[in-house]
């Protein structure tokens, strides 16, 4: 049989209502919370975008890396923020189990590491290098680390294996891990006045590349593997004796039930891709901004109708 034209358009027609006809739950879609700016205020995004199609959302403060384990079994409907260097190992494993799916990658490159402010160069000038880091160690002793260096490293939950580092990679530092991302902030805001040389954990993107020109810390490259054998990266008998990727991805997962409950929430969830610039905006209007992070997602939104507009028709 031949279509016409005509008979094409009709049953174009016809078939448009069909698919719209296949519903969302009216369940909430449930979007965990974590504890840096760009992830709180990227998940109100999302939130307010699924609300504006006309999905109903919960938000819930979860772990960063317990949180993988929730999305499988269905507990958490999303995640919009699966940093490589960080939650590469939860999610894998949670991928392992099965229960969850790849929703896509953000159109951004991330990286987390060691990193100082560019004033630290005064005192240590053969960074970024770690060997000349190690060298400098006593530049960066404090009353708390004795003669050794102090880093300060990321909250726990973040895992980043820094004490690990030092002793795979034979180092005379000392990590401290901060109890939350404010106390990072406030450690380089108070190094700031008199230039004293830091290093601490820090990652991109962020709001502080924008207010503090720094360096990631150059340690041996990431290798796959470096975490999880010893033989992999320059001692034979340690894991993480390797930087983080310095081009790690940035993922979107999800449960795998979410497509079937919430076919059109799932199709959006898929469109949405932030770039760098995009989530250090949204860091900043919280961290530099003091926004309410509802209150920086609204702004956020109706700033750039034009990147989110497109993922809801
Ligand atoms: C997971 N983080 C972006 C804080 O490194």
């Amino acid at each position: 049989m031949k279509y016409t034209t005509t008979a094409l358009a009709a049953a174009l027609l016809v078939c448009a209502p069909i698919t719209a006809m296949a519903e969302d739950s009216s369940d909430p879609i449930v979007i965990p919370i974590h504890n840096w700016s760009s992830q709180i205020v990227m998940s109100n995004v999302v939130g307010q975008i699924l609300q504006e199609r006309g999905n109903y959302v919960e938000y819930v403060t979860t772990d960063s890396q317990a949180v993988y384990e929730s999305i499988r079994v269905g507990d958490v409907t999303l995640e919009m923020e699966v940093w490589e260097g960080a939650f590469g190992a939860s999610y894998r494993a949670a991928m392992e189990k099965g229960g969850i799916v790849d929703a896509g990658d953000h159109d951004a490159v991330t990286r987390e590491d060691w990193w100082y402010p560019l004033w630290t160069k005064e005192a240590c000038p053969g960074l970024p290098s770690w060997e000349a880091l190690n060298d400098c160690a006593e530049v960066f002793a404090t009353v708390e680390t004795g003669d050794q260096g102090r880093y300060l490293d990321g909250p726990v939950d973040w895992l980043k294996h820094g004490k690990e580092r030092v002793e795979a990679l034979d180092m005379n530092f000392t990590v401290i891990n901060a109890g939350s991302a404010a106390a990072l902030w406030a450690e380089i805001g108070a190094a700031e006045a008199d230039k004293k040389p830091i290093v601490v954990f820090n990652w991109t993107p962020n709001f502080a590349e924008a207010v503090w020109p720094g360096e990631f810390v150059e340690f041996p490259a990431w290798e796959e593997g470096c975490d999880t054998d010893p033989a992999v990266g320059p001692n034979p008998d340690a894991m993480y004796d390797c930087g983080n990727p310095a081009d790690g991805y940035l993922k979107k997962a999800a449960w795998d039930g979410m497509e079937e409950k919430w076919p059109g929430a799932f199709d959006t969830l898929t469109k949405i891709s932030f770039t760098n610039p995009q989530i250090a905006e949204m860091a900043k209007l919280v961290d530099v901004e003091d926004m309410e992070p509802e209150e920086a997602a609204a702004e956020w939104l109706d700033a750039n109708q034009d990147v989110w507009q497109p993922w809801i028709s």
